[in-house]
């Protein structure tokens, strides 16, 4: 049996749906089903799990996070370590991620923020920018799935693209830097940093004061990855002594972001409900299918979360 943890009974709903589709032979449950026999329970999909519910399943054998990041579920002291944990990687996540990394990137060049707040005031604000795409190098730091799948959509647009990860890697069109000891090259060229790093103590506000200084005067910043990773107050502080110039930032510490967050009305900050990558059911539903069938058949799960690493 597959249960389903997430928010909405009638979402759940559409998920057993997709599984009963994708899946005939394994029944699908929402996780308050009243028929639900603990033992019975080899598969959990998820979302922002109780502490100990996961722990309650002796025969799991796997965990599938509805997102990519999965600090959701291992902030829970209690969850089943010994389960092999599956990050959220349809193909999907990586299309929609590159799309709001390529539009947070035009957004930028294209000084979208100053218009909207001019056209909220009828303002005729004529300016034309300089740079064009083909100048302006995008950082990306974190570059895994999601990354990747930015860079040949930035590409095409005319963006130079480089890449940091903890790793180091070979990306076509993408120049890689990896590790803390190249982390200072790939800032120097960097004019759009675009943040896709993982929640993890490593990173924990990597995106601080000291690590903004390092871009050159001008920059602009992109949060999609969490957070955790950025420290808001040095932000805002580069925001207004005019070291960088924008930012577009999708995720925060506490969502929905309190209406009383100073980035709400920042003339050079441009807020995303958290909505970057959010693939629809149904291919989320096909990826994991996919990885139960392959797992059934004694193939490999994907996208595995690594405890050593933290993602
Ligand atoms: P991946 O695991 O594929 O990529 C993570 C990347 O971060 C990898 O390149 C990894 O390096 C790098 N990394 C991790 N830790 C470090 C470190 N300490 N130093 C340098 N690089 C590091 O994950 P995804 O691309 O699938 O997802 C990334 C994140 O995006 C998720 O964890 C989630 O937080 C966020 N996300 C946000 C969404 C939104 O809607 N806003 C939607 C989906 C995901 P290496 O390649 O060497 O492993
Ligand atoms: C995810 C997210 O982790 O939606 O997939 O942030």
């Amino acid at each position: 049996m597959l249960v389903v943890k997430a928010a909405g009974a009638e979402i759940r709903q559409e998920w057993c749906d997709h599984f009963a589709g994708l899946l005939p032979d394994l029944a699908a449950r929402s996780f308050d089903a009243p028929d639900i026999r603990d033992e019975e329970v080899t598969y959990a999909l998820v979302w922002e799990p109780d502490p100990g519910w996961l722990a309650r399943f002796p025969k799991l054998r796997a965990i599938f996070s509805l997102g990519a990041g999965v600090e959701h579920i291992t902030a829970d002291p209690t969850w089943p370590r010994h389960v092999p944990l599956v990050r959220m990687g349809s193909e999907e996540t990586g299309q929609r991620m590159g799309e709001y990394v390529a539009w947070a990137c035009l957004s930028l060049l294209r000084d979208a923020r100053d218009f909207a707040l001019a056209q909220a005031e009828r303002r005729w604000d004529y300016k034309v920018g300089d740079a064009t795409a083909q100048d302006v190098q995008v950082g990306i730091m974190g570059m895994g799935r999601l990354g990747g799948a930015a860079v040949p959509m930035l590409r095409g647009l005319g963006f130079p693209v480089a890449g940091w990860s903890r790793s180091p890697k070979v990306v076509e069109g993408a120049i890689c830097f990896a590790g803390p000891e190249e982390l200072d090259a790939f800032l120097a060229e960097t004019r759009i940093l675009v943040c896709l790093l993982p929640a993890t103590p490593e990173t924990e506000r990597i995106v601080d004061a000291a690590l903004l200084a390092k871009l050159p005067r001008g920059a602009a910043v992109v949060n999609a990855g969490r957070g955790s990773n950025l420290v808001t107050a040095d932000l805002i502080a580069a925001l207004d002594s005019g070291h960088l110039s924008g930012a577009v930032l999708d995720v925060f510490d506490r969502e929905p972001l309190p209406a009383e967050n100073p980035l709400w009305s920042h003339p050079k900050v441009t807020v995303t409900p958290h909505v970057a990558s959010i693939a629809r059911r149904r291919e989320r539903a096909r990826f994991v299918a996919g990885a139960i069938r392959d797992f059934e058949a004694g193939r490999p799960l994907p996208n595995l979360y690594h405890p050593d690493r933290g993602y």
